[in-house]
């Protein structure tokens, strides 16, 4: 993992980028300049690698991989490349004798938010994974100008920001216009048969270039380079000079403007689907663009289209970016003359498809009429693909009508865009063993039980190079000490850690190294003017905020807590902080609540000195992939307590294992195996299992006779109905126990929050046994060997992308 590079070298190399940029020497440099120009010379190393490493690739003829996906939350880069090319150091000692800090330029990058959440977050995951195994890939997204908002508390209430990363950002993006494609919209299509058949033709659209930014990601110790592709909308073309030249540059403006609006923006909303135009738009334009760039980049090597399937595996990350499976047909038919059928073949064995979410309010459904005006051709193919599948269905399903309209892709004037996905992909996923098992059995039970082979689960994963290696840097020492260094590659190496389960000196520096990071994390804090306490224990849930994440769940505890302590004062119990960090999606009124009800909360507690000691909220602003590198290996207690059968997989909960924190949860995603990969003793499990939850439902369930039978519950909503800190929280109180139609509680809160609390109370006891605890913690460590994307991958590559292993 070292570098052989010398600081000669190095010098030589900053020098010249801020003589060629700036036009000054090393003394005349500020900060911001400094940063850029050792930023670009990560960026010529970078190149170097990846022509060698393209070379080696072309010569193999090896499949490549493409990833598409509306959100990647890349982080950081500068730090992530230093570290992965094993140039932290000499960087870091030549900064030094020019009085530069590393930290410093580090904190120089703004974090590019190109992603909502777990989602994105999972993507970008698999570039660091795909990067480090040496596999051929390339991740496509859109170059949003403004990334997730920034968020700011005003009074309790979220206010959002535009997010504005691109001064910093845009130095790690190398633009390629030479790769630069046409995305077409609007328009008609025209039929017409000819002696040669039927001729398609698009006419009267309006064309959008798509010019790609790359961003190269540097795997670890390793020869490859993985590039994420960035879109960016620009209209050159259709500048409408008359209108300029006549003085109504308004007019000439408005149009240039109205196309590159395309990728202005990311869509806030995480796990909720938004039917606008202008995210169908973003939907295409990321797809067309990527299908042609994937297309010429394959004809250039082999010449021909037939042996497509072979070499290239085209990958979906969620419905977003479904529309690739119409358009793959659109190029193959109408632009390379493939006949429908096997155009159709070539589509199923190249694209593949994973499935993140069973909500309903997240599942894609476009008003047909929506697509027929916006992309008329693409429009025309999806129903040409239904109807030849609804034709197959009739021959095995004659008769059954009902069967066949659920499996249709278009039905009752909407286009089901998973659908789309499974009939179009030669694999489905899930992302952990039961959201899979759940998909199977709920929402694409049809489809399984025509095509069992085409359903598998791959668990989700996590880049431990950047969330246990670089963000905690004292831990990977420790591991480094114990296990030896293997496992920055091999993460299945960290179960070795468990070998030290008895030995007290590795465990008492494992509580150092955790109480290290709480002070790192406090500090931080302390310079936004925000004190917590170190030695108390950090209590853990951040995500984003959604109602099946249950957030109220954990504040109805803290309140039952807080209660306890009001009504006895010198209740003996382990001083608490609760951290939550959380964005809701702008328009998500009950989410935002909450965010208010955790404020207010946290200010009520800090008006009594003697409750404050032992218990404290703290609501962290503007949650970001930076913040969660800080934060979560400081955390001693991970909370994931969605409600089971919601949370498709979670990957937080990864990321606070692999740093020892302790979790506490329901049996829901990837907890599930969590809890199979430690055993009973090492979390703490609570609630309704997901079969009891569907079962509850069907019993019928009434949130209000919890209120009435339980008084530990009644105490709690009695409180948040009289409001508190001069607020009313009528409308939380409402939601629990009434709800919009008549359903109070739809995440059953009430129904789990007795054995949360109870299993909570057995966790403050546990904690009074540190050395128990740091066992614990030992075992987490050591278990998270399976929750690395390098695993996750190597599942994509051996059972959907027919990729031979490399390594
Ligand atoms: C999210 C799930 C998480 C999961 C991530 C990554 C969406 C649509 N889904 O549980 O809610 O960990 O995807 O798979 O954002």
């Amino acid at each position: 993992m070292e570098s052989n590079m010398t600081k000669e070298e190095l010098r030589a190399l900053i020098e010249n980028k801020l003589s060629r940029h700036y036009g000054i020497s090393i003394d005349e440099a500020d900060r911001a300049q400094m940063y850029k120009s050792c930023a670009r010379t990560i960026l010529e190393l970078l190149s170097e690698k990846r022509t060698k490493f393209n070379q080696k690739i072309k010569e193999s003829q090896a499949k490549k991989v493409y990833y598409l996906c509306m959100e990647f939350l890349v982080g950081r880069s500068l730090k992530n490349n230093l570290y992965n090319l094993g140039l932290e150091d000499v960087f870091r000692n030549v900064l030094k004798q020019w009085n530069f800090d590393l930290e410093d330029l580090y904190n120089e990058e703004p974090d590019p938010g190109l992603g909502n959440g777990g989602l994105g977050r999972l993507a970008s995951c698999f570039m660091d994974s795909l990067a480090t195994l040496e596999y051929p890939a390339t991740g496509y997204s859109i170059c949003y100008e403004y990334g997730l908002f920034k968020q700011k508390i005003v009074d309790g209430w979220q206010m959002e920001l535009p997010d504005i990363w691109l001064p910093g950002g845009h130095v790690w993006l190398n633009q390629r216009n030479d790769l630069v494609c046409h995305v077409r919209f609007n328009g008609h299509v025209e039929e017409n048969w000819t002696d040669e058949g039927l001729q398609i033709k698009h006419l009267n659209y309006d064309e959008i270039e798509a010019v790609p930014y790359d961003l190269m990601i540097s795997g670890l110790d390793s020869e490859g380079v993985a590039i994420l592709r960035l879109w960016r909308a620009r209209d050159l073309n259709n500048f409408d000079m008359s209108s300029f030249a006549s003085g109504d540059y308004d007019r000439a403006m408005t149009e240039k403007m109205n196309a590159e609006v395309i990728c202005k923006v990311l869509y806030p909303s995480d796990n909720h689907f938004e039917g606008k135009t202008l995210r169908l738009k973003q939907q295409y334009f990321l797809v067309s663009a990527t299908v042609q760039d994937i297309i010429a980049e394959h004809l250039q090597q082999y010449e021909t289209l037939d042996n497509f399937s072979e070499k290239v595996a085209i990958h979906i990350n969620d419905t977003h970016p479904a529309l690739c499976i119409p358009e793959l047909m659109r190029i193959l038919v109408d632009d390379y003359h493939y006949s429908w059928q096997r155009a159709y073949q070539l589509v199923k064995k190249t694209v593949s498809y994973t499935n993140h979410t069973v909500l309903s309010e997240a599942l894609e459904k476009w008003p047909e009429d929506l697509i027929k005006g916006q992309l008329p051709r693409i429009y025309g193919i999806m129903k040409g693909l239904n109807e030849s599948y609804c034709q197959e269905l009739w021959k095995r399903y004659p008769g059954d009508w009902e069967k066949i309209e659920r499996m249709s892709i278009i039905s009752h004037g909407q286009v089901r865009m998973a659908n789309l996905c499974v009939i179009g992909s030669s694999h489905v996923n899930g992302v952990s063993k039961l959201h899979s098992e759940i998909i199977q059995k709920h929402i694409f039970s049809d489809y399984y039980r025509l095509d069992t082979k085409k359903f598998i689960s791959v668990t989700n994963g996590i880049a431990h190079r950047r969330w246990l290696c670089q963000s905690n840097p004292l831990l990977s020492q420790l591991l480094d000490d114990c296990i030896g260094p293997d496992y920055k590659k091999d993460a299945s190496q960290l179960g070795k850690f468990r070998n030290f389960y008895e030995n007290k000196e590795v465990l008492s520096r494992l509580q150092a190294i955790k109480q290290a990071n709480k002070i790192r994390f406090s500090n931080q804090l302390q310079q936004n003017g925000i004190v917590i306490d170190p030695q108390s224990i950090f209590v853990v849930q951040a995500k984003r905020l959604h109602e099946y994440k249950r957030q109220l769940l954990n504040v109805l505890k803290i309140i039952s807590l807080y209660l306890d302590l009001k009504d006895e004062p010198n209740l003996s119990l382990p001083p608490q902080t609760f951290l939550f960090a959380a964005k809701a999606a702008p328009g998500y009124y009950s989410a935002k609540e909450v965010i208010r009800l955790i404020w207010n909360l946290s200010n009520e507690i800090e008006k009594d000195a003697t409750i404050r000691e032992k218990i404290r909220v703290v609501f962290l602003e503007n949650y970001d992939v930076t913040m969660a590198e800080g934060l979560l290996p400081a955390a001693d207690v991970s909370e994931q307590i969605s409600l089971a059968g919601k949370e498709a997989s979670g990957t937080g909960n990864m990321k606070m294992m692999i740093n020892g924190a302790l979790t506490i949860g329901t049996m829901d995603g990837a907890n599930v195996e969590i809890y199979e990969a430690v055993g009973k003793e090492n979390i703490f499990i609570f609630g309704m299992t997901a079969e009891e939850v569907e079962n509850k439902w069907k019993e019928g369930y009434a949130a209000s006779s919890y209120y009435h039978n339980n008084e530990k519950i009644h105490r709690v909503v009695e409180y948040l109905r009289h409001g508190f800190n001069g607020e009313s929280f009528e409308s939380i109180y409402r939601y629990l126990l009434v709800g919009d139609y008549g359903i109070g509680d739809p995440y059953m809160c009430l129904a789990d929050f007795e054995s949360y609390l109870d299993v909570y109370k057995e966790l403050l006891e546990a904690y009074h046994a540190p050395f128990r605890w740091s066992q614990k913690a030992l075992i987490n460590i050591a278990g998270a060997e399976r929750f690395a994307a390098d695993r996750s991958i190597q599942e994509y590559t051996n059972k959907i992308w027919n990729i031979p292993t490399l390594v």
